[in-house]
């Protein structure tokens, strides 16, 4: 059987996530190869030979560029902090690798042009893990559109509430503008703008406010309203017209007390709704407008083998962050044996980076900004 030897590039958090996921997708399902956790890299050599012990990783470096450039890795998985996505992917895909990185994509628009470009002339597979939209219930809301059930949509309104930034050590790199580059709307706002696109297609323009909550202050403060050299943000509403017309909002925040990690979105359209929410997940809400009257409202569905990307017969046995991930690079696997392309790729999270971006500058200027049109 065809084996693909993995280069991870991070250890950390998302570099655990796939690594178990990694150790899943194969064994969910006939992928038709199998998957090799061939070398983990990190920062220090006692870090990473602890990380790849645990994780199951044939050996462990601190070498990046050593290990991307080794004849016998087929894929490279970039799970380091935003900052460092470019020069890795670029030169992997140099190398002819084929790249999975995390999202976001980079802390920059025009970074990840540069990637999406590389991507198309170096012809390899590129996917960035945007790993809720697998969920099979989300999955299944794109099928109820594509089928036509659910008519055109109308109107889109998605939320990522979480609650990082009262943690003992938030995540404050990632709302810093020299590590997390695009602060919290580019972190986990960019996994609500994926789910809004896969759905609807291109956002084309935004209009919006950002606020990033100073340590020890009450509430917002003006230095917290401007997006300031160091301070990017925890978090910000924004309404969006995409290219068919739809519009829609969105509200993302890292200050949001209690709500752990919620991602969530309703859709509206002609000949019906749906709604999702991740504390939920097995779980599609559908509505009809063709009900009898005494029958309108929303359904549940509980996902299972019979809905796109299930696995169980059985419904109610739980899909979870692990098993999503999993999901994601099954398919990228599947693209790989198949010389085709994955989605969400790095021409997608590209356009994502763009929508973070207009984001940002609509905040700051007070004026609705077009999202720049995709150059691959
Ligand atoms: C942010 O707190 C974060 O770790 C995101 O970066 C991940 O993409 C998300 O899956 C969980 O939350």
């Amino acid at each position: 059987m065809r084996e693909l030897q993995v280069a991870l590039i991070g250890g950390g958090f998302m570099g655990r996530a796939h690594s178990l996921a990694y150790a899943v997708a194969p064994l969910a399902a006939d992928l038709g190869a199998r998957i090799v956790p061939e070398v983990l890299v990190d920062v220090d050599a006692d870090l990473a030979a602890r990380q790849a012990r645990q994780l199951g990783w044939r050996r462990s470096g601190t070498d990046w560029r050593a290990a991307i450039t080794d004849p016998a890795i087929d894929i490279v998985d970039i799970c380091t902090p935003p900052q460092f996505h470019e020069e890795i992917a670029l030169a992997a895909m140099a190398a002819g690798k084929h790249v999975f990185c995390e999202k976001p994509i980079s802390n920059s628009a025009e970074e990840s042009r540069r990637m999406a470009a590389a991507a198309r002339e170096a012809g390899v597979v590129t996917q960035v893990g945007f790993n809720y939209r697998h969920t099979p219930a989300i999955s299944f809301a794109r099928q109820l559109l594509d089928s036509g059930k659910l008519g055109a949509p109308l109107q889109f309104r998605g939320a990522y509430l979480q609650e990082t930034a009262f943690g003992a050590d938030p995540h404050r790199w990632r709302a810093k503008r020299a590590t997390g580059g695009s602060g919290m709307v580019g972190d986990i706002g960019s996994h609500v703008i994926d789910m809004a696109e896969m759905l609807l297609g291109d956002v084309v323009r935004v209009a919006a406010r950002v606020r990033a909550w100073v340590p020890g202050t009450e509430g917002w403060t003006d230095e917290s309203v401007r997006l300031g050299e160091d301070l990017v943000d925890d978090g910000g509403v924004w309404v969006a017209e995409f290219a068919s017309g739809v519009i829609g909002s969105f509200a993302v925040n890292a200050a949001a007390s209690g709500r752990k990690n919620q991602v969530r979105f309703e859709l509206d359209a002609t000949r019906g709704a749906v709604e999702f929410n991740w504390n939920d997940k097995e779980l599609l809400r559908v509505s009809y407008t063709d009900e009898s009257a005494d029958h309108r409202g929303f359904r549940t569905i509980h996902t299972n083998d019979q809905h796109p990307d299930g696995w169980w017969r059985l419904a109610g046995l739980g899909t979870g962050y692990v098993d999503v991930s999993a999901i994601q690079f099954q398919k990228f696997v599947r693209a790989i044996l198949a010389g085709g392309q994955a989605s969400p790729s790095f021409a997608d999270a590209a356009h994502i980076q763009g929508v973070v971006e207009a984001i940002h500058a609509a905040a700051v200027t007070d004026r609705w900004v077009d999202v720049p049109v995709r150059t691959e």
